[in-house]
């Protein structure tokens, strides 16, 4: 792809975002095929241009990772992003559905690592024994492109949807109780929309760590220590409308995290 188109599709995504306002895809816009690596470049650019202005990385998220969630969206692969402090809400805090297009909520499984991880052949285990601990979330989605619809390579260029995250503060070590069997109930307003277990994420959630550490090697990059990331959603993810009062309440005492929409 030419200079010149590449940074005017940048410029396209970063207005989309920043207003928000709904945008066609680019696979439809384009005359050309867009590849998935085109496409990291440009999640790359849009994100870097929203940091020179301030914005801050606060976590990572892998996304597409349930069976759930690629039959809902029709797509087959996971796909990775970049969650900025602007995105972030605190527990039992409320989000404005105005600032949103067509916002859904999503239930996952957040980790945070004692030490860095690199590469393409890491184990459960070493992702394991890398663990500080782990913590349940609420994710926000809302594609910039219209009507929720988009391929993979549209949906990774757009930074995979990322629009608000809540990091629970209840959080505990991960032992070795088994992560695929922890069960999540997603409700609103006290009715039960969702209901799933960790072994819808890539048949165990630390597999969405070992293939996102394994996505980030490409580029030479490394998961870090420190930083919050989602494993993705174990569910559909679900329509937000205002007055929706959403908690999501993880089994194995992981805790719940919840939620308000103005
Ligand atoms: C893409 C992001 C999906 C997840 O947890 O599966 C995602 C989308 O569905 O818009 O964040
Ligand atoms: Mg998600």
């Amino acid at each position: 792809m030419n200079e010149e188109r590449f940074a005017k599709i940048v410029a396209e995504i970063l207005a989309a975002q920043l207003i928000p306002q709904e945008i066609p895809k680019l696979t439809e816009s384009l005359a050309v095929d867009l590849t998935v690596a085109e496409a990291y470049q440009i999640q790359k650019a849009v994100l870097e241009k929203r940091i020179s202005k301030g914005e801050k990385v606060k976590g990572l998220k892998m996304g597409l990772t349930s069976r759930a969630k690629m039959q809902q969206m029709q797509v087959d692969q996971p796909v990775y992003g970049k969650l900025l402090d602007s995105m972030v809400s605190s527990d039992g805090g409320s989000i404005a559905l105005s600032n949103f297009l067509h916002p859904k909520v999503e239930a996952e499984i957040g980790f945070v690592f004692k030490h860095d991880l690199f590469g393409g052949d890491l184990t459960i285990s070493e992702v394991m024994a890398a663990t500080d601990y782990i913590f349940p979330a609420l994710e926000i989605i809302d594609s910039r492109y219209k009507d929720f619809n988009f391929t993979i390579p549209d949906v990774i260029a757009d930074n995979t949807s990322a629009a608000g995250v809540i990091f629970s503060n209840n959080s505990r070590k991960l032992t070795t109780q088994d992560l695929a069997t922890i069960g999540v109930v997603l409700e609103i307003n006290g009715q039960v929309r969702e209901t799933g277990a960790g072994a819808a994420v890539l048949e165990h959630p630390v597999q969405a760590i070992i293939e996102l550490a394994e996505l980030l090697a490409k580029e030479k990059q490394i998961l870090p220590a420190g930083l919050p990331i989602l494993t993705g959603s174990i569910t559909q993810a679900v329509t937000l409308q205002a007055g929706d009062y959403v908690t999501a309440t993880f089994g194995e005492d992981l805790g719940s995290v919840r939620l308000f929409v103005k």
